[in-house]
């Protein structure tokens, strides 16, 4: 009897909040003043609103990925002018950052054009972990999809954080990428979060895709369980030769409420402003700290196109009363 008691008194467990894409579309359908008011609301409720974090990214293998994403300059299937370079050596990458801490970053992205790491190249990338790590730095990597036991390696080596991002709706992505299909992304996304490894995943905006489309990539990722620590959002940078260079561009009061859905939706992500941002311009820019952004790439490039430079984006922080986290 007494064990029929403690099943009974045994709290439920909540369910965890689920977003419909529905509910999402709601947001972005709200007058914009309002849907900045809630936005910026719930950030003040986790974080200082003053603050920024800054993220620094290295292209560490950069161009020939046998991918076919359509945004994407570092594809051997388009013509751009991106040249391909092999994996560098880790006093060239220890170099970049530590220039990268002393500019005020305080977190460290390493990105590979790979489809996916082969074992040895894993190897390698742990070691290039341990070093950024070693300075102090909060460490993440971008490599493609990932193998049987790679992220307990990189794990092991010191990774903070795994960048793997579903860039677009679910019903979009075959339009924008044939050589992989979505639930790929899931898969690596699975075996990241297994390791212990904190998630970093995120979309591009600007693809030519539409606002129900934008809604329901905001709530796959807040219907994620957890929900990403990091939630990169890229507004598409149009590059010659890739097959979306040309596209009418984004509305940027668009990107903004992209922003603002996604930290309504992630209350406690960390909702990072990624590339786009030199297109955007400091006024778009302002509106999405606004909108609960408190991330950015930080540092003259990303990884093959251009960001604002660093004495650039001091002075917008500085205008704005904003201060690196
Ligand atoms: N190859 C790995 C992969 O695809 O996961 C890692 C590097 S890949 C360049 C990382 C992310 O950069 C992509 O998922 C995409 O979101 C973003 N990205 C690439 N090209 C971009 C572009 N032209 N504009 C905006 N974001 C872009
Ligand atoms: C992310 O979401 N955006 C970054 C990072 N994660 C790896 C990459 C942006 C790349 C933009 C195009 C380029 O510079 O090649
Ligand atoms: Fe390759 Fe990543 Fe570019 Fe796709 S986004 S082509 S996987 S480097």
């Amino acid at each position: 009897m007494q064990h029929a008691t403690i099943e009974l008194r045994r709290p439920t467990p909540r369910p965890a909040e689920r977003w419909q894409a529905q509910a999402v579309e709601a947001l972005f359908e709200l007058p914009f003043n309002e849907l900045l008011f809630k936005a910026q609301s719930v950030h003040r409720e986790h974080f200082d609103p003053a603050e920024v974090q800054l993220s620094t990214l290295l292209s560490i293998k950069t161009g020939g990925c046998p991918e076919n994403c359509a945004y994407c300059p570092q594809s051997v299937h388009f013509d751009t002018p991106v040249e391909a370079t092999p994996l560098m050596a880790l006093d060239a990458v220890m170099d970049a950052a530590r220039r990268a801490k002393e500019a005020g970053a305080t977190r460290f992205c390493m990105g590979a054009a790979w489809r996916g790491p082969k074992d040895r190249d894993i190897e390698k990338v742990a070691k290039l972990v341990s070093g950024v790590k070693s300075l102090g730095l909060e460490t993440c990597a971008t490599l493609g999809m990932l193998g049987e036991g790679h992220a307990e390696a990189l794990r092991d080596a010191g990774l903070d954080y795994y960048n793997h991002n579903i860039d677009s709706a679910p019903d979009k992505y075959a339009d924008i990428i044939t050589t992989r299909v979505f639930d790929d992304r899931l898969d690596t996304l699975h075996k990241v979060r297994s390791a212990g490894v904190k998630v970093c995943c995120g979309g591009i905006v600007g693809m030519g895709e539409t606002r129900s489309q934008r809604a329901a990539l905001i709530a796959e990722l807040a219907n994620m369980e957890p929900y990403p620590e990091s939630v990169p959002i890229n507004h598409l940078v149009q590059v010659a030769g890739t097959p979306l260079h040309g596209l009418d561009p984004l509305d940027p009061f668009e990107f903004v409420r992209t922003i603002a859905a996604a930290r309504i939706t992630m209350p406690r992500a960390m909702v990072r402003l990624s590339a786009g941002r030199q297109q955007l311009g400091e006024a778009v820019q302002a509106l999405c700290f606004m909108a609960g952004a408190n991330s950015i790439f930080y540092g003259d490039k990303l990884l093959t196109t251009g960001n604002p430079d660093v004495q650039a984006d001091q002075a917008l922080l500085a205008k704005l009363g904003m201060k690196a986290a």
